[in-house]
């Protein structure tokens, strides 16, 4: 399957090193598309411009089978991705450790989204590899 998999990105680089893992885990079985979101070398000042950013991002949104975010940090960008997939029909995967953060009513509240909790990089990596 073709993954979007979205993480927090403006706000901070913080969780990019668990993006990285939990994107190889996934590329184990899949093509992800999004590479870039756990790639440690690019910094946010290395922006390809807001539009081509956007029209890269939501041309893959709808080029893709299934949508996985780790929502742990709070991402405008994220929520607006997760929204535009539903829109257009997209499985949609959301990973959060709940001992930090509650996750928005938006999200938690959504049964057509797959939530799912973890408290540790091993948890995360071993559920993003049932996918599919
Ligand atoms: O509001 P945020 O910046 O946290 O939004 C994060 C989401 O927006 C991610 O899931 C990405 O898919 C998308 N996004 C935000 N910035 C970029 C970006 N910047 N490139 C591609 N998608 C982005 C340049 C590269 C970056 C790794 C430094």
């Amino acid at each position: 399957m073709k993954v979007y998999f979205g993480g927090y990105i403006r706000g901070g680089r913080q969780d990019a090193e668990l993006y990285r893992k939990a994107i190889a885990a996934l590329k184990e079985k899949h093509q992800v598309l999004t590479e870039h979101v756990g790639d440690l070398s690019l910094s946010t000042v290395e922006d390809k411009g807001d539009q081509a950013i956007y029209e890269q991002d939501t041309a893959w949104l709808r080029e893709c089978n299934v949508v996985v975010a780790e929502c742990t940090q709070v991402s405008l960008g994220i929520g607006y991705e997760l929204a535009y997939a539903e829109a257009h029909g997209k499985e949609v995967h959301i990973f959060y450790r709940s001992k930090e953060t509650q996750l928005s009513a938006m999200l938690a509240g959504n049964e057509r989204f797959h939530i799912h909790r973890y408290t540790d990089e091993s948890e995360i990596l071993a559920q993003v590899r049932n996918i599919g």
